[in-house]
Parts: structure tokens; C-alpha cells; sequence
């Protein structure tokens, strides 16, 4: 890694040039964002009364600090009861922010659970990280095909339906911003309903990765099209890297006919409108997460941290419980980086701290089994009375996963598909010991970290256990580099600076 590397890391935005955009961009429009999750859950206190529950993550902040430039309203599936009931209305935000008008769409429960568990999670979850097993899966079956239907398409309707009556009470042309690969048919209903009728301008942004055409290809013709025509239904349309973005424009013109493409301009015309395609790489609340590193509920969690493994260099892992995240093969990496260089037993500790997901989905309980099973073989090999190589601390506590991502030595992050991975970018701006980042070449946070970090081909375990080994034995000057690059280059493109380029490519093409 050379010093010029580094040096290429402005400021991208400045905060008050971040500020003028979103009021400029924002001050002519209502701001009506959609996404599976609304940015509140209510839930009934001991007293009886409606208590408001905000979701966490920087999305939600940084999407609910437009509310402050815009009259903003938000859409999302209703999960606990009090939503279903409670189905509309505003809510103040914190500190000065504004408020937002807050509508629960309530599908009923089978087609929620066809839209989500069997559609969106695992189809096209799987499909776009491509855990696909051609051999045995996927299978479109009628029960595949009645949840398309009576589950994706309805609510996908129910959205569109939904955002129709928020463009249509507007005041201001509204600005929709869509979410990620719940809602892909949405665009399409809205335009169907809508025409020409009134202005509006449609964006949606994918969280996760687009793979390339020929995995496209296994999906039928009926879904993949509505899939597409549904996309390209947008004005604006982001992913999180320039492949995933390219992938795109390719699966376009592989799949959808009539449709021209440019790649160089990256606009996809379909039935005479245009979708720009861009890339808007998706980063943290450097801010908020430091405020909350320095908190003493994050300290205490480091103190009994340090008091227990304070003598062991530490390999932290933080991830849902996910097929995707790659954690079997990551324990399976620490086995082999014991045996190769049997001097660091005793000397490390592995700490895995995992958050149960999608628990009602048979792989994902199949998959934790197979975690505890892999670190449970570590462990037999490896351990003695005196030292356990891995721990794994399964649960939600993110004050927790801050604290471990605080002290690690090592940070790995080895996914199989990733559409950015937040880990990769909160570990370096929260750690203190100038911790090397184990990173897959197929996490979309390698487009902007990849030099600071050992970069992995996330099915490499040899590879991988090379890059532990490397990690405990660089030099200190390399490490505190390589931490710096990193550091610097979150800090540049934060949060704010995904949505800024959002709102400057809108006002740039007109929209
Ligand atoms: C999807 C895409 C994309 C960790 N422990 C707890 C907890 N966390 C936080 C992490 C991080 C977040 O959850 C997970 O974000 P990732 O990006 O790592 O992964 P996904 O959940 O798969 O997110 C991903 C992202 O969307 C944004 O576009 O980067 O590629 O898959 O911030 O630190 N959060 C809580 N409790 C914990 O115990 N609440």
C-alpha cells in the first residue's frame, strides 16, 4: 500500500453543501419513502398506552433526517398489532427533526408470509447472493407460484395503492423513494395507475447485490419480467456498487425485450421511459456511532471484554445468523490458521457475536446448527481447560457488537455476498488498536476499503487462514496505515453522502 493510495480520499460532500442539496433538492417536494419496515413499530405499554419504537440503523436516520427539509411520509408493512390498528398517522421526531406521517399497509398474514418468507426471503434473497444450488434448488411449484401471486404481487399492489393516495393528496410533485427487494413491482403499479396524470419521480435503491444475467436466467420468464418491468419503472435507480449497477443494465438487455441500453450513460429505455442506473455505495452514522462507542453502557461491555480475553489477540466476527455472512467457513479458516501455524494457539480468540435471523425459515435454522456445530469442532480440536479458540455469543445487543468491534485485532468479514456490509465500515471508525480487516472480494464495501483491508475470496479458507496469520504477525506501522486508510476513507462518505448523491444526481438529470 503506497501513501498515494490514501491521499485519494477528500471530503466528498462538505456537511453544509450536504444541507443546501437536500434543501434545495427537497424544498418543491413531498418526500414519500417505502420499505418492507417502517422506521417505527408500536407496541401497547404495562399501562395500556401506544408506545412508538424506532427502528434502528443509519438508514432510518439518515432517511427521517430529510423529515427537517420536507414534509415527509413514510410507508411500511405493519408488524405488531397496535400498527395494524393504528394504520396512519404523524410522528414527532427527536431533537428538532421535523415529524413524519408514518402509513402501515396490513396484508393479511398468509400473504404477508407468502411475500416475505417464501418470496423475498429466501427466492430472491438466495437469487441475489447467490446461494443457489442449481442442482436441487430453486423449484417454482404451485405453492412457489400461489405465493408470487396472492403474496408478492398483492403486496407489492398493496404499496403501490398506498403511494398512489400520498402522490395524489400531495401539494408539492412528490419525490418516491423506494426500498430494496421487497417492493421491485411497485414502480410498475404506480406508473399503471398514475400515467401522466400528475408529476412525480419514482427511485429505488437495491441493499443487496444484483448478480449477472445467466442467474437471472433461472428465474421464469413471467417473474423475471415483472421483475425487470418493475425496475425499470424508476427514474432513478441505485445500487450499491458499479458491478452491481453494470450487472443490471445486463440482465436488461439478456431478459427484457424491447428494451435499449447504454451502458456508458447507464440509462435503460423501456417503452419510451427512462431509468438512469447508478451506483450510491451506502455507508454509517459516523457520528452517531462513535457517540454511542463513547457511552458507558458500550465501556462496560469493553471492561468485561478485556478483563476475560485481554491477554489473547481477538478475531471478532458481527452478523446476523446468515448463510450469506460465510460463517461456518470462517471458523473453518481459524481451524486451518491453527494448524498451519500451531504457535498461535492459546495466543488468539475467536469471538463470533451473532444475531438469530429469520429463524421461521428452515435453512436459516439448519444454518445456526451447522455454526454451532462448526465452532463446537474448533473448540474439540484445538481447546484445552485453559483456552476455548472460539466463542460465540448469539443475541441482539448492539452496544455489545460495538464494544467487541472496539478491541478486535482482527475484523473478519468473509461473506459469501454482501451488498455493502455496515460491519466493514463501523469496525475501523469505532476500533482502538489498529485492527487489520479480513475483507471478501464480494462484499459491495470492498469498492471503497479494498486497499486498506486483506482482501479474500470468500470460499479461499486456506487464502483466509493465510490472511489471519498475516494479520497477527504485521508489523505495528502496517497496521496503524492500513487502519488510517480505512478510518479515513468512512469518514469521507458517511451516511450523509449516499443520500447527497442521490439528491445531486436528481437535480443533475432533471428529475
Ligand atoms: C443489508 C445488506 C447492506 C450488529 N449486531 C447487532 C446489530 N448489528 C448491526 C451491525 C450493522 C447491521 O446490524 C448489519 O448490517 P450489514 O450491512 O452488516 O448486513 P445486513 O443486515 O445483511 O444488511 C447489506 C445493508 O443492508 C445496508 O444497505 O450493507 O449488504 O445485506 O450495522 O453493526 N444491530 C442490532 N443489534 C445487534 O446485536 N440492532
Amino acid at each position: 500500500m503506497t501513501e498515494a493510495v490514501w491521499e485519494e480520499f477528500p471530503q466528498i460532500f462538505k456537511i453544509d453543501e450536504c444541507e443546501t442539496l437536500q434543501s434545495e433538492v427537497l424544498k418543491n417536494r413531498t418526500l414519500i419513502i417505502a420499505a418492507n419496515r417502517a422506521p417505527v413499530t408500536l407496541v401497547k405499554n404495562e399501562d395500556g398506552e401506544i408506545e412508538f419504537q424506532r427502528g434502528g440503523g443509519g438508514l432510518v436516520t439518515a432517511l427521517l433526517g430529510l423529515a427537517r427539509y420536507v414534509n415527509a411520509r413514510w410507508i411500511g408493512c405493519s408488524i405488531t398489532e397496535e400498527d395494524r390498528q393504528w394504520r396512519e398517522g404523524i410522528i414527532p421526531l427527536e431533537n428538532d427533526e421535523g415529524e413524519i406521517l408514518v402509513s402501515f399497509v396490513s396484508p393479511d398474514e398468509e400473504s404477508y408470509t407468502d411475500y416475505y418468507n417464501v418470496i423475498a426471503n429466501p427466492l430472491l434473497w438466495f437469487l441475489q447472493h447467490s446461494m443457489w444450488d442449481f442442482v436441487r434448488t430453486p423449484t417454482f411449484d404451485a405453492r412457489t407460484w400461489k405465493a408470487w401471486h396472492e403474496g408478492y404481487v398483492k403486496v407489492n399492489r398493496l404499496f403501490a395503492e398506498a403511494i398512489v393516495r400520498q402522490i395524489e393528496a400531495a401539494d408539492k410533485p412528490p419525490l418516491v423513494m423506494l426500498q430494496d427487494y421487497h417492493l421491485y413491482l411497485v414502480p410498475r403499479f404506480i406508473r399503471e395507475t398514475l400515467g401522466e396524470r400528475k408529476p412525480y419521480t419514482l427511485t429505488h435503491f437495491v441493499h443487496i447485490p444484483w448478480p449477472g444475467s445467466e442467474d437471472w436466467g433461472m428465474v421464469p420468464p413471467a417473474m423475471r419480467q415483472a421483475i425487470l418491468q418493475g425496475l425499470c419503472s424508476n427514474d432513478l435507480l441505485g445500487f450499491q456498487t458499479r458491478e452491481d449497477a453494470l450487472n443490471f443494465i445486463r440482465t436488461c438487455e439478456s431478459h427484457l425485450p424491447d428494451t435499449e441500453v447504454n451502458f456508458t450513460k447507464g440509462v435503460i429505455t423501456f417503452h419510451g421511459h427512462d431509468t438512469h442506473v447508478r451506483d450510491f455505495p451506502i455507508s454509517i452514522d459516523v457520528e452517531a456511532l462513535r457517540e454511542l462507542a463513547a457511552t458507558d453502557e458500550v465501556a462496560e461491555y469493553r471492561r468485561h471484554f478485556i478483563e476475560r480475553y485481554g491477554d489473547r489477540k481477538l478475531i471478532v466476527r458481527v452478523d446476523r445468523t446468515e448463510p450469506s455472512k460465510n460463517i461456518v467457513r470462517g471458523f473453518a479458516a481459524l481451524n486451518e490458521m491453527l494448524e498451519l501455524y500451531p504457535e498461535h494457539c492459546g495466543e488468539v480468540q475467536f469471538l463470533a457475536l451473532l444475531v438469530p435471523s429469520r429463524m421461521e425459515v428452515g435453512e436459516y435454522q439448519n444454518y445456526l446448527d451447522e455454526i454451532m456445530a462448526a465452532a463446537g469442532r474448533v473448540n474439540a480440536l484445538h481447546g484445552d481447560s485453559t483456552w476455548e479458540p472460539v466463542r460465540v455469543l448469539v443475541g441482539e445487543d448492539y452496544p455489545r457488537a460495538v464494544a467487541a468491534m472496539q478491541l478486535y485485532d482482527i475484523l473478519l468479514v468473509n461473506s459469501i455476498a454482501d451488498g455493502m456490509n455496515l460491519v466493514a465500515k463501523e469496525g475501523p471508525t469505532v476500533n482502538l488498536k489498529d485492527g487489520v480487516v479480513i475483507l471478501s472480494e464480494r462484499t459491495g464495501a470492498r469498492q471503497q476499503l479494498a486497499p486498506g483491508a486483506l482482501v479474500i475470496s470468500p470460499c479461499d479458507i486456506y487464502a483466509t487462514a493465510e490472511a489471519m496469520h498475516r494479520a497477527l504477525i504485521m508489523p505495528a506501522e502496517e497496521r496503524r496505515k492500513r487502519a488510517e486508510f480505512l478510518r479515513r476513507a468512512v469518514e469521507a462518505e458517511d451516511i450523509s453522502v449516499w443520500l447527497c448523491w442521490q439528491l445531486k444526481t436528481l437535480a443533475e438529470l432533471g428529475l
